[in-house]
């Protein structure tokens, strides 16, 4: 990681003429507060909730896996280790604000309203799980790596056409960025001042590739200079430096300035998803410890414990309540009739074209057997 700024200011790095891609950070991972300007309005109410959310967010990964390796959920793409980046971006958001998330971003989607038995539903490729309560502002997850970057720009641009005071949020990872639509995205929400906010979760690999491979460029956030948009990075394990930027970030873009670029250096701990690779086959040896040691829980907890705000009996009932929770949402997912083949294909089309209309007759007739 780069050397941590200490007494930059926010508003020196929301301009697009910013070239300083030092990576931002507040609480370091000692749990200490090393950028005390920075902080800004953030209370210890506020680091209290993000705890409590990091540690759901810690759970409902490990139910998830287990779940998943009972077979009783389908794709899944893990988040732990990626709690600050995803809790810390999203928290800074309103509900008026709009998500387009890609597939390990559903942590971000429950937090705005989706209720978790929908996402389970889409884990399972059911099709009820891309049916959304009405006033839920987002869509479901993107799997085409770096699709949301420019459905983005067009909903951003949407929302200040309507003039309404909110942005569109997406997010995407290292291997994201070195697709077209990443520099479509920012490119056209920047010569529009679409209000975006455009995040990269950097994990350091995309499947097997690590970033280095990606780009050449020495930072993500700089791609920002050539769309003429304010670049960040962010130490993407601090929960406190991701939600700050954010925040203002958002306020910037709500102001009509147009969308900025964040980058959040981060890692996820185990595969890429629980389809079969194995990062051991490529991640150096001992890199997992490595980042375990700036886990984001881990130095909040120091923070708060030593403030006398947290203890393991607080963390205890949080992890209790989650388990009950993913108990409720998957009993329900599971409730749900089994989507049948044909169901399938008429949701591919508003009106079915003439091979698919053949496909669901065939369908029809052996499920009505
Ligand atoms: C357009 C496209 N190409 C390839 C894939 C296959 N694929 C799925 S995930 C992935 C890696 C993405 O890595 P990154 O953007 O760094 O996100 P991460 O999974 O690390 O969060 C690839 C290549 C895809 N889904 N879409
Ligand atoms: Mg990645």
């Amino acid at each position: 990681m780069a050397q941590a700024k200490a007494t930059v200011k926010i508003e020196e790095l929301l301009r697009p003429d910013n070239f300083d891609f030092s990576t931002v950070q507040i609480m370091d991972e000692e749990g200490k507060i090393v950028n005390e300007a920075l902080l800004g309005d953030i209370t210890d109410e506020d680091m209290v909730k993000f705890m409590e959310e990091m540690v759901w967010a810690r759970e409902l990964f490990e139910r998830s896996t287990a779940l998943n390796r009972q077979g009783r959920l389908g794709f899944y793409a893990p988040t732990s280790g990626q709690e600050a980046s995803q809790l810390g971006t999203v928290l800074a958001t309103e509900k008026e604000d709009f998500l387009l998330p890609g597939y390990r971003d559903v942590p971000q989607l429950i937090k705005h309203g989706l209720p978790l038995e929908k996402a389970f539903l889409w884990s399972k490729g059911h099709v009820a799980g891309n049916d959304y309560p009405e006033d839920l502002k987002a869509y479901p997850p993107q799997i085409i790596i770096g699709a949301q970057y420019v459905q983005t720009a067009g909903v951003a641009l949407g929302i200040k056409k309507n003039e309404r005071q909110a942005i569109a949020m997406t997010w995407t990872g290292d291997g994201g960025s070195s697709q077209g639509d990443f520099y479509e995205g920012i490119n056209f929400a920047g010569a529009f001042k679409a209000p975006a906010i455009f995040v990269v979760q950097n994990n350091g690999w995309a499947i097997s590739t690590p970033r280095e491979l990606q780009s050449a460029a020495p930072t993500l956030a700089q791609k920002a200079v050539a769309a003429g948009i304010p670049g960040i990075q962010v130490d993407g394990m601090d929960i406190l430096a991701v939600y700050a930027i954010t925040k203002a970030a958002r306020e910037y873009a709500v102001a009509g300035n147009g969308p900025v670029l964040i980058e959040t250096l981060c890692y996820r701990y185990g595969p890429h998803t629980l389809s079969g690779d194995d990062p051991k086959r490529y991640q150096p040896e001992g890199i997992q410890d490595e980042w375990r040691a700036k886990d984001p829980l881990i130095r909040l907890r120091k923070y708060l414990t030593a403030k006398g705000l947290w203890d393991e009996e607080k963390e205890a009932a949080i992890v209790q309540k989650t388990k009950d929770e993913v108990k409720e949402a998957i009993k329900a997912a599971d409730q749900v009739p089994k989507q049948k083949v044909s169901e399938f294909l008429k949701n591919m089309y508003e009106t079915p074209d003439f091979v698919t209309q053949e496909q669901i007759n065939k369908f029809e007739a052996k499920e009505n057997k």
